[in-house]
Parts: C-alpha cells; structure tokens; sequence
C-alpha cells in the first residue's frame, strides 16, 4: 500500500516514461510540472496550446523544448480536442489538463466521437496527504458530478475502489459521508449511504468495503466513532470519502487545502485512459503527484 507521494512518485518513475498529451500548455505551473514528470523518467510529453506562448513560458522557465512535440492551437477548445483525440487515437496514454477550464475539457472528454467515454460514469477524486493521517486520503466526487443520485453514487465508489487499488491498496475502505451517522429519511446522502454500504455487502459494488452514513468525524477516527458507540470496519483507516455532492465535496478539499496546508492531487476516473484533472490555482507539486498517479491507474487499468 502506497502511504505517501513520494512513494507514489517513486513507483510513478519505476513505471516510466509513459507519453502524455497537455491540454492547452502555455502555462508555467503547467510546463513546470511536465518538465519535472520528465526530468524524473515519468513522461514523455506532446504540448497542444499556443505555441508561440509555450515557447515564452519554456524559455522563461529555461526548458528545452527539444524534448517536447507541440502541437500548435490557439483556441482552447479545440486545443482540448486534440488532445483528447491524441489519447482516444492511442498517441498518447495519459491526458492532462493545463490552462482552461474544468467545464470545457470535461466537454471534449464526453464528445462521443474523440472522448475517452466507457460504460462508465466518469468521476473525479481529490488525494490528499494530511500531517495527521497516516495514508493518503482520497475524496470523490467535488469536481464532475455535481449531484449523483444512488446509482451514480454506485459508480463512483467503485471507480475510487479501483483507483485506490492502483495505490495498492488490496481492499480499500470507503466511508459514505452524511451529517449524522444514524439513517436519517429527511437527509438523502443518509439514506444512500446507508444503500451504498448494504450493496457493498451483498456483492453489488465489489473489490472493497463500504460503510456509511458516517460524519467525517467517525470516519477518520475510531476514537470519535467508538465515542458515538459506533463499531465500523473504516473508521480511523479510511482510504477514501464519497461525498454527497459537488459542493460538499470542492468544500472539503479546498478547506483542507487553504487552511490545513494539505497538498492536493486530482485524477478524473473511468475514462478510458487517465486523466490528471487539478484546478488552475494548484501548485506544480500537485501537478507532478497527479502525474504520478494517473502513470500508476494507466499500469492498473492495463494489468
Ligand atoms: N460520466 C459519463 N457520461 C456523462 C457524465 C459523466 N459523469 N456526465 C454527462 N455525461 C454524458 C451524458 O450522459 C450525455 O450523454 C453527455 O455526457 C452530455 O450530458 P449533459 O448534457 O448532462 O452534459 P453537460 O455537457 O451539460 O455537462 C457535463 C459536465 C461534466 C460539463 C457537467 O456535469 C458539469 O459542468 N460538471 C461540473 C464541472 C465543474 O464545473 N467543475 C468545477 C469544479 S473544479
């Protein structure tokens, strides 16, 4: 089980060089994550943006270009197209989103002609290394699905279940978060977690062990929950969170972000390929870790 990012970043580079498409690249936090992936033997890249910008921002940042392929595109949306089709056409085996918004590549990701659509509901998970926990902690979904009903909520478990077996985690725990941790028939994400956690018992969501309602409190510490009288098979060594909704979910992760100085790293799951998928204002370092895990779900997917 992979309990940090620098082990996950250690792994990343042992399963290197895997080639990567940027979308719209002429962004210095961009270019400086890539050219980190790189230096470490994590990727290969080919840039799609505007390439007279990509070449200021490179030079700036003093990258030699030599060891990119660019592909020039001005617009952002067809920018995000190409490189989307990059993947879907097997060029490339990762997708990155570089400097646009998460709306628009999300767009190019569905396209069904050029996107990287299964039969599966694509979700976006958050990791998060936080000083007081000892693994890295994983929230899904606060940045695709805006509010999943019970059957989306399915999918989205059991995409992080695979995405937390990438980690090497063998059987991952997920918590289903609610307000309260006793079913509730006024608050919905009560009554679906409640669903969640019976389904993960009689075999409909495989692979790991889901409890729920849990508060967040009794899902990260087995002090509080056993406070509450509650015995659950997660607390305290909880892998991942399943939020109720959007709004819960970017809350949680950038309040943990901005005032708990947790570094974030960000993955869109059940796509065909992995797609790194942070927010514009996350550092390089973010960057470089969502790297590093979509190289380890590319290894996981293709096992
Ligand atoms: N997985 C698989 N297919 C999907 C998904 C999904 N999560 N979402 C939509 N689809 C399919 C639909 O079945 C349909 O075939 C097609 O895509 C279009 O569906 P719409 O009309 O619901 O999709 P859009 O284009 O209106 O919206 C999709 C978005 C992902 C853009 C939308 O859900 C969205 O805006 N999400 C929030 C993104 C965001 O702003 N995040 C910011 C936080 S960082």
């Amino acid at each position: 089980m992979l309990k940090t990012f620098e082990e996950v970043i250690e792994r990343a580079c042992h399963y290197g060089p895997k080639r990567l498409s940027v979308a719209v690249s002429q962004a210095e936090d961009v270019m400086t994550a890539v050219e980190q992936a790189r230096q470490k033997g994590m990727i290969n890249g080919i840039l799609v943006g505007d390439k007279e910008q990509t070449i200021s921002v490179c030079k700036n940042l003093k990258i030699d270009l030599n060891n990119y392929e660019i592909i020039d595109q001005k617009d952002k949306t067809e920018a995000a197209r190409i490189a989307v089709s990059l993947v879907s056409e097997k060029k490339a085996e990762l997708l990155m989103k570089g400097m646009l918004g998460t709306a628009r590549i999300l767009k190019a990701l569905l396209d069904k002609e050029i996107g990287l659509r299964t039969n599966r509901l694509l979700s976006h998970a958050y990791v998060l290394k936080l000083e007081h926990y000892d693994r890295l902690l994983t929230m899904t979904d606060g940045a695709m699905n805006i509010a999943p009903n019970l059957e989306q909520k399915v999918q989205i478990i059991q995409n992080v279940i695979d995405f937390c077996r990438s980690l090497e985690i063998e059987q991952p725990k997920i918590a289903a978060l609610a307000a309260v941790e006793l079913v509730n028939p006024n608050m919905q994400a009560s009554l679906d977690a409640a669903c969640l956690s019976k389904m993960a018992e009689r075999g409909q969501i495989t692979g790991g062990i889901v409890d729920g309602p849990l508060a967040f409190d009794n899902a990260i510490s087995k002090k509080a929950a056993l406070y509450k009288g509650i015995d659950s098979p997660v607390s305290g060594q909880v892998d991942a969170v399943l939020v109720p909704d959007i709004e819960s979910g970017n809350i949680f992760a950038k309040g943990l972000v901005y005032l708990a100085n947790a570094e974030p790293a960000g993955i869109l799951l059940g796509t065909t390929a992995p797609v790194i998928l942070v927010s514009r204002s996350d550092t390089a370092v973010s960057k470089v870790r969502s790297i590093a895990l979509g190289i380890l779900m590319s290894v996981y997917q293709n096992s």
